[in-house]
């Protein structure tokens, strides 16, 4: 890799722990370790539909194969020698935000549904290795002292991608982990947070907006899965990686909003206009922002798919650019059908992305962390392509009108009337808040959080967050005293502005947020959950709601640990749920 390419990519203390490790310890420590279980062909169970519910061993369910499989473990394996050179750099001084970047946008590679090109992998650990050599020579010429011993910071990668393959083999999840299964447990859920914990890193950095002591907790927390000996310690890790994941949501909450301005409520049409169309698709508010200012006049109208429908609540999206119409589709794991039906061009600008079809894959291109083999790659927010594409597409042939769905009650918006909201609650019209927030997903069992909602008493208000919301969009909620029963804050990336709610709101009730009537009723898909739920349970939230099934990753003894500290507790029925938290 050459000099301009490292250049390309210019561009993370204890913190307070919810739980003493040590008042834990004696139940992790008490397990039998345990013989890691190998797979076939591969082995992940990094998300919630990881194979029978164990782990995916002879194919990805996502579409991951086992080529891409180890050369994700390769480079995991790869950043931790990196970062081990980072922490060693941070004890003389010597800190590359080159590298604190890269190792964020390398780890957010790593998520479900996100990067499936083995060519762009290979590059990505043959950039982690170039790093690491100049890192090692940074931090000597810094009187620095580095492991040279620990085979991560002396490792050479082959030059074929077959060779890759046949190392990464040798680092799998279950290689490259404790024997004992607790501590294996505590290092997935680790490494699985710091994943999502990146990813939100990574969003925030792209408006510039970073914290050091973010970074230097990544190259701690990654570094630190090395060394085995750290047993117990892993649970203080595990905790920090929420106390850090929080600060990255509230980097990326400063950089949304200044930027784009709050999210006010918007009304956002669900139907089309006559004309060209672009779809775009992701989290990504800067691309969205970017498609339309090269899209400006040119008689194409933009949509959003999936996630990006929060899009159109800020207004330096929506009111600047008129030709931001509407949104298109629901979740993630319907793009399939709905892709193959959008008849102009479509931006995939991070996950989800499932394996496209044939009928809609030379429509179709990826950006930033995204990528999908035989799928154009587009660099440097020029997406002149997808322009032209779209005007080569036929676009909808007629106006159609559907349902519009509302968006926007981000922080902002719901603080702004909390005299209400707390005279609501004062005077009983408002019973209890529910925060129905998460990920959507194929499993059946998923139809729970709509039946849920739709067994809320009337005078209760739902809030959601993430894709999951698209199960509830459908229905007509409708409201208590002016205030909509059904209140959509954002993308999963807004979690921030949840959390901020809540805890604005019992600083005016003057109670802790657990003493709040607020509930958490949560769905978790893949790593950036993890991060969230990290980032609750270091707020000391308790009694939260998990479904649709608990990780694969979570040991028995581990789930104790979070039932007795946190009294998290997997999601049975509505009918039985509901009754339990309001009597
Ligand atoms: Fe959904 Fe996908 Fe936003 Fe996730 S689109 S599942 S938690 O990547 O990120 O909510
Ligand atoms: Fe399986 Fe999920 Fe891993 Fe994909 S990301 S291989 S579906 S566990």
């Amino acid at each position: 890799m050459s000099e301009k390419k490292l250049s390309r990519r210019s561009f993370i203390k204890k913190g307070t722990m919810g739980v003493a490790a040590t008042a834990i310890a004696p139940a992790i420590l008490a397990a039998t370790p345990a013989v890691a279980a190998k797979g076939k062909n591969m082995f992940c169970y990094q998300c919630e539909q990881t194979a029978m519910g164990k782990g995916c061993t002879y194919t990805g369910v996502c579409g991951k194969t086992p080529e891409v499989a180890a050369l994700q473990d390769l480079l995991i394996y790869t950043l931790k020698g990196l970062s081990l050179t980072a922490v060693s750099g941070k004890k003389v001084g010597v800190n590359d935000k080159n590298v604190n970047r890269f190792t964020c946008e390398a780890l957010f590679s790593t998520l479900t549904n996100v990067e499936f090109d083995p060519n762009r992998i290979e590059d990505l650990i043959h950039e982690t290795v170039q790093y690491r050599t100049a890192m090692i020579k940074k931090v000597k010429a810094a009187g620095g002292t580095i492991d040279m011993k620990n085979p991560a910071v002396t490792f050479k990668p082959k030059s074929s991608i077959s060779g890759l393959v046949k190392q990464g083999k040798k680092h799998g999840l279950m290689d490259d982990a404790s024997k004992n299964k607790d501590i294996r447990s505590l290092q997935h859920t680790l490494l699985f947070g710091l994943k999502g914990l990146a990813a939100y890193a990574n969003h925030a950095s792209e408006f510039g907006q970073e914290d050091d002591a973010v970074y230097e907790y990544v190259h701690r927390a990654l570094a630190s899965l090395l060394d085995y000996s750290l047993g117990m310690k892993y649970l203080n890790l595990v905790l920090e990686c929420g106390e850090k994941n929080l600060k990255a949501m509230e980097l990326l909450d400063a950089g949304n909003t200044t930027r784009f301005g709050h999210p006010i409520p918007t009304s956002v049409p669900r139907g089309y206009k006559k004309g060209k169309a672009i779809l775009v698709s992701g989290h990504d508010l800067i691309d969205l922002e970017a498609v339309l200012k090269q899209s400006e006049g040119k008689g194409i109208f933009v949509y959003t798919h999936g996630e990006m429908l929060a899009c159109h609540g800020y207004p330096k999206l929506k009111k600047k650019y008129p030709h931001l119409y509407g949104h298109y589709g629901s979740a993630w794991q319907y793009q399939k059908k709905e892709f193959a039906q959008f008849p102009g061009s479509i931006l995939m600008t991070t996950n989800c992305i499932q394996k496209p079809k044939r009928l809609y894959k030379k429509n179709i291109y990826t950006t930033g962390t995204v990528g999908w083999p035989g799928v154009k790659h587009l660099e440097n927010k020029n997406y002149k392509e997808v322009v032209d594409k779209a005007l080569d597409l036929p676009g909808f042939p007629e106006d159609v009108k559907k349902n519009d769905v509302m968006v926007g009650f981000a922080r902002n918006t719901v603080l702004g009337v909390a005299d209400k909201v707390i005279a609501g609650v004062k005077n009983k019209d408002i019973r209890h808040f529910f925060l129905i927030g998460g990920c959507d997903g194929v499993k059946k069992k998923r139809g729970y959080y709509l039946d849920f909602a739709k067994q809320v008493p009337k005078d209760c208000v739902i809030m959601t967050l993430a894709c999951g919301k698209h199960r509830l969009i459908d229905t007509n909620f409708g409201d208590i005293g002016g205030i909509p029963r059904l209140l959509d804050v954002g993308q999963c990336n807004d979690a921030h502005s949840a959390v901020q709610i809540a805890v604005e709101l019992s600083k005016a009730f003057k109670v802790s947020v657990n003493e709040l009537p607020l509930s958490f009723i949560l769905s978790w898909y893949e790593q950036k959950a993890v991060a969230i739920l990290l980032s609750l349970l270091h707020l000391g939230i308790k009694d939260i709601r998990l479904g649709p099934s608990l990780p694969a990753f979570i040991t028995p003894n581990v789930l104790k640990v979070l039932v007795d500290n946190y009294n998290i507790m997997p999601i049975t029925t509505p009918e039985k749920d509901i009754k339990a938290i309001l009597g």
